[in-house]
């Protein structure tokens, strides 16, 4: 018999003498001070903890509104430079998974330790229910502490409540049921971690979905001229990608452009409640609302990002049309300064900031629009900055304040020892390998394929080789679409005679600056070096 069942059968004997219970009245396991807590509390309090922070996910999703929002912002800030760098090369995105744990269980273990007050309460109490009041309650407070949501925090509550109530009908069952004591708490644990974990996976399966925001045509917040623009625009990416099989396009499918931010849970700011502020250095601060933004000259570009963090034949580099308003415009009204002014902190809602030269801005562009459609929440709903040619870092999303500085200060990643807010490197992707079909010979012909980039600089030419580097021979390219920071597209067939080839792929800047072969990892001032494969015919 476990301590608490002894102390149930004294507890009830108690009440016994007091007056028969009746079916309302539930026994509780007593608490003995410094004593441990018995297995059944500690797993109610577990249940009601893990349930509160599931159920908080199936109604809030990465939202802000989730409970687990703030220990997890918490948690990238409170981590090093160094691991964040060493994570994000050496566990991609299983760094964030594993940040985003760990805020999952520092949040869990809060309200693990909320419930478990809330039952020891319960177990000094002669009223009913009490734990559930008081578990229902602490847990409500503590999630509106953290989000600032009251209807959403009362789905942490409900299900710690639901769960401290269960708890407590348990303890009564269990004490009816007492002919048949092990089996019946077995089988009733069993069911309850059934249960718990059913309801886990439901959560996280629900709020897996929810994304905050969907994206309206982006004719919603301009107009229909913009819209159609756009469209045609896309329509010409579509016209002029090389069609090579197995090969993304000169426009990348909002869902498949590549996604960095520094933090698990992005904001979800809405237009009502979004600005932006023009500070620092300038002759006259300024703020921007969303209806004052998109009344300014909005048009559509081309934009390719790419970020510093990616390998040298990675995947975080896509393109997009971009609907926005120059930020010279905005910059205009605010008039920085003319002399002793030298770069711009841009900061987010999302705490992020980076720092770079004012000239770099001045020739920037905040879209609000994203492929014809309002920026996803992803991408910086409601407006992001776009500065041409420089590493995807300083294209801050969500963006709230451009101050403009009068000496250099670090950004987010630069403290963290990366050099990302200058001009992209020049490079060629290799990322398809078709086999088009049998020549004379024995021979094959075969063809690859990929994306080249060198940011305002354009391509010039990509040039092969199939045979280590001896001999180069210049691919074909996309035509290029309008804009001064976009990527193109490049395709080489030859005939192969069997065995392996040793591809190699290398492009020329529209300066005329080959890319260099000299190999560099990511860290810190993005790779370098030529992309090759060996490709067996
Ligand atoms: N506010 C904010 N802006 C941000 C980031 C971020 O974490 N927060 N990540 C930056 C990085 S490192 C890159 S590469 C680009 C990626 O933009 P995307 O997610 O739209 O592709 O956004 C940049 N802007
Ligand atoms: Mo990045």
């Amino acid at each position: 018999m476990f301590r608490s069942d002894i102390l149930d059968d004294e507890r009830a004997d108690r009440l016994d003498q007091r007056g028969n219970p009746g079916p309302n009245d539930f026994v509780r396991p007593p608490i003995i001070e410094g004593v441990n807590v018995s297995r059944t509390e500690t797993a109610t309090a577990a249940s009601a903890g893990v349930c509160g922070v599931a159920g908080s996910f199936a109604l809030a999703g990465r939202t802000p509104e989730f409970v687990a929002a703030p220990a997890s912002a918490l948690v990238v800030d409170l981590t090093p430079g160094v691991v964040t760098t060493v994570a994000i090369r050496g566990l991609g995105d299983w760094g964030h998974r594993l940040a985003f744990g760990v805020a999952l269980a520092l949040t869990a273990g809060v309200l693990v330790g909320v419930a478990l007050g809330a039952v020891r309460l319960g177990g000094r109490s002669e009223v009913p229910y009490t734990s559930v009041a008081a578990g229902g309650g602490a847990g409500w407070l503590l999630a509106l502490a953290a989000t600032g949501a009251p209807k959403a925090s009362l789905a942490v509550a409900g299900p710690m409540a639901a769960v401290l109530a269960v708890g407590e009908r348990g303890w009564a069952v269990g004490r009816e049921g007492r002919r048949s004591r092990v089996s019946t708490s077995r089988r009733k644990a069993i069911a309850a971690l059934g249960a718990v974990a059913g309801f886990a996976g439901f959560s996280a399966y629900r709020g897996a979905d929810i994304t905050g925001v969907e994206p309206g045509p982006v004719a919603d917040v301009t107009d229909e001229e913009t819209q159609r623009e756009a469209e045609d625009l896309l329509g010409r990416a579509d016209e002029q990608s090389l069609g090579v099989s197995g090969l993304a396009g000169l426009v990348t499918p909002t869902d498949e452009f590549y996604e960095v931010d520094v933090n698990n849970v992005n904001p979800n700011p809405s237009d009502g409640k979004w600005d932006l502020s023009v500070t620092g250095e300038v002759e006259q601060e300024v703020t921007f609302d969303f209806e004052e933004l998109t009344e300014l000259n909005v048009e559509n570009r081309f934009v390719t990002l790419r970020c510093v963090g990616e390998s040298l034949n990675g995947e975080k580099m896509d393109t997009a049309v971009w609907t926005g308003v120059p930020v010279a415009d905005l910059l205009d009204e605010a008039s920085p300064e003319d002399s002793g002014t030298c770069c711009v902190l841009v900061r987010a809602v999302d705490g992020y900031y980076q720092e770079f030269p004012l000239g770099a801005l001045e020739d920037a562009f905040l879209a609000v629009g994203m492929n014809g459609r309002r920026l996803p929440r992803g991408h910086g709903y409601p407006a992001r900055l776009l500065v041409p040619g420089h590493w995807g870092e300083i294209n801050v999303k969500w963006v709230s304040e451009i101050e403009v500085l009068d000496e250099k200060r670090q950004g987010y990643w630069e403290k963290r020892g990366w050099h990302g807010t200058g001009p992209v490197n020049t490079v060629a992707k290799l990322h398809a390998v078709n086999r088009l079909g049998e020549a004379s010979g024995g021979t094959t012909t075969m063809q690859v394929a990929g994306h080249a980039y060198a940011g305002t600089r354009g391509i010039r030419k990509v040039e092969i080789s199939t045979d280590a580097g001896e001999t180069w021979t210049e691919a074909d390219l996309s035509d290029p679409l309008p804009g001064e920071d976009v990527w193109r597209q490049w395709r080489y067939e030859w005939t192969a005679e069997s065995g392996d080839h040793e591809v190699v792929v290398r492009a020329t800047d529209g300066e005329g600056s080959l890319q260099p072969e000299e190999f560099a990892q990511p860290f810190p001032s993005g790779a370098t070096g030529w992309v090759s494969r060996t490709v067996e015919v």
